[in-house]
């Protein structure tokens, strides 16, 4: 999971892919050749289909563990939960990137024939994913916009940006940087790895983010559920992409479980809670006024899957009124105990340990006035996995914009929530002085 703490064995950080089945597999080579490129582009993740044998899982493993060790790299010992790392530099943001920072992340698919190594152990060879997608789905734009469903539904949920980069110059994969109008930050090939189950696809952590899907495996024949076996697919595979490990155990309630499930479509609660805590929310960044939000002009409104992402993060929304207007705002904390662990060196999920992501951050709001700072009403009378609640707030400065400003506690560790606000006219009945003066003023008031 995102975050017992447990600190992730070298093997299950650098290699994790997608696997299927039993079927005949075996290993091609046993190559512990690296790819090109930096160190910390290296690390591929292969990820299993359902019920692949131990003993293939292990192999794979094994062979992760051995490309750690020759690359020389430390294990990290930043290593957060099944937090493995996060894009630090990207094509449109630059450098400097670090936890909780939203993020831009473009990709691209490589041409057919541009050279794929042997990430996993594979053969290497020229990508063929543009050809076998045509197969499939009949013409690019069919297929294109499966990928785009997962990358909008990943954008979502986080803070990240993605921009669909048509230019891919078709050098080798993997291990470039991010070009802009030459290739994605995230480039996806494809081409024969064992043939059907077994592997499914590997991927490559930030900064790389490469993605190669096996273009021998007949499972993404099945396009039923508007292509549910491939979104899920690359759903999970550039979950670590985004530098998110494998999260056990298997309980097929998890996107980053190492075997792939169609029981449910797309990131779930631990999926969420991991990439806000590594890229923020989707309203990121907006830790001031100036900064706000902009919910815009409603009478109701709630969104989900928010987040206080660390100790230091505030989240202000905008909110735009009509003169008299009052406001309700609650703020929900969004979590569950599960249990949650990671990957073992030799392949095998950990039992986990019980983590309740509902009680981390405990909670406070505060509405502003349409200056930004003036503090119209506030609430903290709840503890951790709490709401809060303000009620009937008067917005009294007219019409304009005003603030919805939350923060969390000294926790450093991510803490969802659900944001619920109405905005009535009603104290606009109130203003004519009937409601001011208690019963007296009242009865005088009435013929
Ligand atoms: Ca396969
Ligand atoms: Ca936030
Ligand atoms: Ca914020
Ligand atoms: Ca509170
Ligand atoms: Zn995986």
């Amino acid at each position: 999971m995102y975050r017992a703490h447990t600190i992730l064995s070298t093997r299950a950080t650098l290699a994790v892919a997608l696997l299927l089945v039993p079927a005949a597999f075996v290993y091609a080579s046993e190559s512990t050749d690296l790819p090109a490129g930096p160190p910390e582009y290296s690390m591929p993740a292969f990820c299993f289909a359902p019920g692949t044998p131990p003993d293939v899982v292990a192999r794979a493993s094994e062979r992760a563990g051995r490309l750690y060790e020759k690359s020389s790299l430390t294990p990290p010992s930043t290593l957060k939960f099944e937090i493995a790392n996060r894009w630090s530099y990207t094509a449109t943001d630059g450098g400097g990137l670090s936890q909780g920072d939203p993020t831009t992340l473009t990709w691209s698919v490589v041409p057919d024939g541009t050279s794929i190594g042997s990430g996993v152990g594979e053969p290497a060879g020229p990508s063929n994913l543009r050809a076998f997608l045509n197969g499939i789905y009949g013409d690019e734009a069919a297929w294109l916009a499966v990928f785009q469903q997962v990358f909008d539904r990943w954008s979502e949920l986080t803070g990240i940006t993605y921009v669909y980069e048509p230019s891919d110059d078709g050098a080798t994969l993997s291990g470039l940087g991010g070009a802009l109008g030459l290739r994605g930050d995230i480039r996806i090939g494809g081409h024969s790895i064992d043939g059907s189950y077994g592997i499914l696809a590997y991927n490559y952590y930030p900064n790389n983010g490469d993605m190669v899907i096996d273009t021998s495996d007949s499972f993404y024949n099945d396009t039923s559920s508007n292509s549910l076996k491939l979104r899920n697919t690359v759903a999970h595979e550039h979950g670590h992409g985004l530098g998110l490990a494998h999260s056990c155990p298997i309980s097929q309630t998890k996107l980053m479980e190492p075997y792939l499930t169609t029981l449910f479509d797309g990131p779930q609660h631990d999926d969420i809670l991991a990439t806000n805590r590594s890229y923020g929310d989707r309203f990121e960044d907006n830790d001031t006024s100036g900064a706000a939000a902009p919910l815009g002009t409603f009478g109701s409104t709630t969104e989900a899957n928010l987040s206080i992402d660390d100790n230091t993060d505030t989240d202000v929304y905008g909110f735009i009124v009509d003169a008299g207007a009052a406001v309700d705002a609650t703020i929900t904390p969004m979590g569950a105990t599960y249990l949650s662990g990671p990957q073992n060196g030799d392949g095998s999920c950990s039992a986990g340990t019980n983590y309740n992501s509902l009680i981390v951050q405990d909670i406070e709001v505060r509405v502003l006035d349409m200056n930004g700072s003036t503090v119209l009403a506030a609430a903290d009378l709840n503890g951790v996995g709490q709401p809060e609640v303000l009620d009937d707030i008067a917005l009294s400065s007219g019409a304009g914009t005003y603030y919805v400003e939350i923060t969390g506690d000294a926790t450093d560790v991510a803490q969802l929530y659900r944001l619920s606000m109405t905005v009535s006219p009603s104290n606009q009945i109130f203003t004519d002085g009937l409601e001011s003066g208690g019963t007296e003023t009242w009865s005088s008031s009435v013929p």
